[in-house]
């Protein structure tokens, strides 16, 4: 059986992992920590791992017709008993540098950038839109990847093309758009409206376009209760709102502005917070995650 061990780690982001397992394939590993407002939390919740990992099969299983995905198993000999459920085993591309951002609503920098500007990566927008408005139409709104710590840079289609190249910057556009429209299809129909979201790709020797990393998952996306849903205030947040609420309650003790890092959790909070990760999962994906695996006794 493989141990974590036998994989030399190769990158870490603020909640995961990244192996290499052979020349071919990575291990992409989901830990439970959970950020919020920029910082990561001492308290981690539980299955949250298994629930974003879950989650993302789950799309690239329902999204196979329209894009090939790196995925090639979440459950054999290869995968460590320890992370069982919350790695996937990969095949290893040669990365884009561009952030494939699809936005349905109006919010976080593309509404800064809106406000400014009047457009978001170059796109004009009618005038008057605000807070969580949603839009005429799904846009792509690219990013560069910014240095851990730092946020993503909103940049222009040109810039993209620029990057990857003409063509390859309109196949990028497409797939991200017919991606998002998909799974926000998907998702209204279970009553989640998928604000936006982040993609990345890469290409494989040939130069085949894969969907790569992890896909439609709250870190990677914005997930809004459809039920509620009210344009022109900040939405609650599907999965982290109980975390928010707290923190920035008068009993978390806790000032955001300020240097210090945020305390631990209650274990109320993290509670509701594991029981809204799995409810996402289940009203997304139509499954249990009693069905996914996880860790052996
Ligand atoms: C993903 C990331 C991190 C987790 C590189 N299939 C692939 N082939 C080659 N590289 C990647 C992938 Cl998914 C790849 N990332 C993002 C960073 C932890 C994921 F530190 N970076």
């Amino acid at each position: 059986m493989a141990s974590l061990a036998d994989y030399p780690q190769i990158a870490a982001g603020k909640v995961r992992q990244l192996h290499a397992v052979d020349d071919q394939h990575l291990l992409l590993v989901a830990s439970d920590r959970i950020s919020a407002y920029d910082h990561v939390l001492p308290t981690p919740i539980p299955d949250k791992g298994r629930v974003l990992t879950a989650m993302s099969v789950f799309w690239f299983e329902l999204l196979a017709d329209v894009v090939p995905n790196h995925l090639v198993a979440w459950d054999d000999e290869r995968i460590p008993d320890e992370v069982r459920g919350r790695a996937l085993l990969v095949r290893r591309l040669e990365m884009l540098p561009v952030e494939c951002v699809a936005r349905g609503y109006l919010t976080g920098s593309g509404l800064a950038d809106y406000r400014r500007t009047g457009t978001v990566c170059g796109i004009e927008l009618p005038p008057g839109l605000g807070e969580a408005d949603r839009l005429p139409e799904p846009i792509f709104t690219p990013a560069t990847k910014a240095e851990i710590g730092a946020h993503d840079e909103n940049v222009s289609f040109d810039a993209v093309a620029a990057t990857v190249g003409g063509e390859r910057a309109e196949r990028l556009r497409e797939l991200t758009l017919r991606i998002y429209s998909r799974a926000a299809e998907h998702a209204a129909g279970r009553g989640v409206l998928l604000a936006d979201t982040k993609f990345e790709f890469g290409a494989t020797p040939d130069g085949e376009l894969v969907l790569a990393d992890e896909v439609l998952t709250p870190d990677s996306s914005r997930f809004w209760p459809a039920d509620g849903y009210q344009p022109g205030r900040v939405q609650p947040s599907f999965d982290k709102q109980y975390v928010r609420d707290w923190l920035t309650s008068p009993a978390s003790g806790w000032d955001r502005a300020s240097d210090t890092p945020p305390p631990a959790l209650p274990d109320d909070v993290v509670a509701a917070t594991r029981a809204r990760y799995v409810e996402a999962y289940e009203r997304l994906s139509g499954r249990s995650l009693a069905d996914w695996p996880a860790p052996r006794g």
